[in-house]
């Protein structure tokens, strides 16, 4: 059902072929600076793993790389001060306005982020 490209600039970026700003690595995902920031903190946090989007990952991505995942998320939120409120968004294909079809979870924060409406 999930078909990955391996040419995408987040694999891209996982074998060291793209420089990238790095705020956290762990054995199963990366956390980075995002190149074009929408707040004064804006980090994506990427598994190492092949998977898509966030309902591939949800899917199909062993325990121990979902539980590293989320702790990376934790530790990011805890490093760079976002103890007062953080956005965690995850565009989702086409639809859902996804660039890169590798799934990051955008951490956005360091100013109040507001509420979600229309
Ligand atoms: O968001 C994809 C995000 O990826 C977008 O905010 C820009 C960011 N991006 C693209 N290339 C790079 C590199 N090389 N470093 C860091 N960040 C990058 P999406 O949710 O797919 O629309």
């Amino acid at each position: 059902m999930f078909t990955y490209d391996p040419t995408n600039i987040f694999a891209r970026i996982l074998r060291g072929e793209i420089p990238n700003k790095t705020v956290l690595e762990t054995a199963h995902s990366l956390a980075f600076h995002d190149i074009r920031p929408l707040a004064p903190v804006h980090v994506l946090v990427i598994p190492k793993g092949a998977y898509v989007s966030l309902d591939h990952f949800s899917a199909e991505a062993s325990a121990e790389e979902l539980v590293d995942f989320h702790r990376t998320v934790a530790k990011v939120v805890s490093m760079l001060d976002l103890g007062p409120g953080f956005r965690a968004i995850s565009n989702t294909r086409e639809a859902g306005g996804q660039e890169v079809p590798h799934y990051h979870l955008h951490i956005l924060g360091g100013r109040p982020m507001g509420r979600m409406v229309e």
